[in-house]
């Protein structure tokens, strides 16, 4: 008897990372554009600076630098995200955090699908940040209930989609077949529809409880409403958006420029008003939505809950001066004022517990093993034995993400909701636990520890 030879969920992600870059090329051509743009800031960063490859190919692989790091999606109801956590697994993506938003004046919470292998992660990063409406925080209960009715009767999957997930949890995976077939149908939930499947006047009502619920109930399915490529030069990149014209958000989210890059650093353009048709008794009423835009990412190390603490109280100081959150003119130097607290060289870091770091060989302590185990860390690397290069981030802000939401609604309104976080009701929904990133850090730090018999 044969056994079928079944594709990695890594190869499956990958194929749907490339078919989402060229899907989402072809809806929105102005996002091609941001990705030449960042590929042209990444060369002249790496041509400007002969040691950035090396030190990239050692913290986070130098392969394919200009594909795309993430992506984004908004649905509706628990058993949407349900079933699209076991589409994700499918493609070796899983749960990870858990991000309340509704604080920040979005109506939803979230987590980030991503892989959690550091070889997956290299193989293709490709995660999806993916949000959940929280209607209970409509107020107005009759448009509640119509919204709900509404999402009730849409299904974003197609069946064939459906029946390959149940496949793949029965056989343990998928054959080339069917997992091409897969991607080709998964891509199908994730695709823009310019007709809402609501009146105008429907459309209307649910944008003024909040642009995002219009966004996320009148549409057939969760278009993927940005991608987002990595940049070795944010900066750079923002500049290059404004001296090509391109609308770009007022302000870099995270943390400010730093010798040593921590945690994420994000900007867009700010998404695209597209032409929308809403059915209408005897003919399509024409009306514009504004949900679409291209992100870019920078990345750096993974901060420890002792960092990231210390990273929060800096990142609310600077907010807080005048109430005027990321908006205001002098937000960028309130920032870095804020930030002349936060150590900025690797040594620091690490000595202080604030980041999370991977120990490795160097040369001198490949040829003597053995006067390494049994070392500490701290000895090994005075002693020239031993190297520790920081762990990248892998995962997502809340205050960033609510940044982000903020500038692409096409408003600026910024009521915050009074609801709580909410994660039993989220896991609830999701059909099981998010994975925890800070255990997920810290075991990939002691992991390489142990490998070299170091003890802390
Ligand atoms: C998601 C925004 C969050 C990020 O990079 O922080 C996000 C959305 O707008 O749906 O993608
Ligand atoms: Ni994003």
């Amino acid at each position: 008897m044969n056994a079928p030879t079944l594709v990695s969920p890594d190869e499956i992600r990958h194929l749907f990372a490339q078919a989402m870059s060229r899907m989402y090329r072809e809806e929105v051509p102005l996002y091609g554009a941001l990705v030449e743009l960042v590929a042209e800031v990444n060369a002249a960063s790496l041509a400007a600076d002969p040691a950035l490859a090396g030190r990239l190919a050692r913290s986070d692989g130098l392969d394919r630098l200009d594909a795309e790091r993430h992506g984004a999606i908004r649905v509706g109801t628990p058993r949407e995200l349900a079933t699209l956590r076991r589409m994700f697994a499918v493609m070796g993506m899983h749960p990870v955090d858990y991000y309340d938003l509704a604080v920040a004046g979005v109506p939803v919470h979230a987590t980030a699908f991503r892989p959690l292998d550091p070889a997956s992660l290299a193989r293709d990063p490709f995660r999806v940040f993916t949000s959940l409406l929280r209607l209970e925080l409509i107020a107005d209960t009759a448009l509640r209930d119509e919204a709900a009715a509404i999402l009730d009767r849409r299904a974003i999957f197609t069946p064939r989609a459906l029946a390959l997930i149940d496949r793949a949890e029965q056989a343990g995976g998928l054959d080339a077949d069917e997992a091409r077939a897969f991607v080709e149908q998964a891509l199908e939930t994730f695709r823009w529809h310019s007709e809402a499947t609501v009146s105008h006047a429907t459309y209307q009502a649910l944008l003024s409880a909040h642009r995002l619920v219009a966004d996320v109930v009148c549409f057939r399915g969760p278009h993927i409403n940005h991608l987002t490529p990595r940049t070795l030069d944010i900066d750079a990149a923002q500049r290059a958006m404004q001296a090509r014209g391109i609308d770009a958000k007022a302000v870099i989210e995270g943390p400010p420029p730093r010798r040593c890059p921590i945690l994420l650093r994000q900007t867009s353009f700010k998404a695209l008003q597209e032409e929308v048709m809403f059915p209408a008794e005897h003919r399509a009423d024409a009306g514009t939505h504004t949900a679409r835009f291209g992100e870019i990412e920078q990345r750096g190390l993974a901060l420890t809950p002792k960092g990231r603490a210390l990273y929060d109280r800096l990142l609310a100081q600077a907010r807080e001066t005048d109430g005027a959150g990321s908006t205001a003119g002098d937000y960028p130097a309130r920032l870095a004022q804020a930030f002349a607290a936060f150590p900025d060289d690797e040594a620091t870091l690490r000595r202080e517990g604030l980041g999370y770091f991977r120990y490795a060989l160097t040369a001198d302590g490949e040829a003597d093993r053995a006067a390494v185990a049994g070392l500490t860390a701290d000895a090994a690397i005075e002693a020239g034995l031993v190297r520790a290069d920081p762990v990248v981030y892998e995962d997502f802000l809340p205050v960033s993400a609510a940044g982000i939401f903020q500038s692409n609604l096409g408003g600026d309104e910024q009521r915050a909701y009074a609801a709580q976080a909410n994660q039993a009701a989220f896991e609830a929904a999701l059909g099981g636990p998010v994975n925890d990133a800070f255990a997920w850090y810290a075991q990939l730090e002691q992991a390489s520890l142990d490998a070299l018999g170091l003890t802390r």
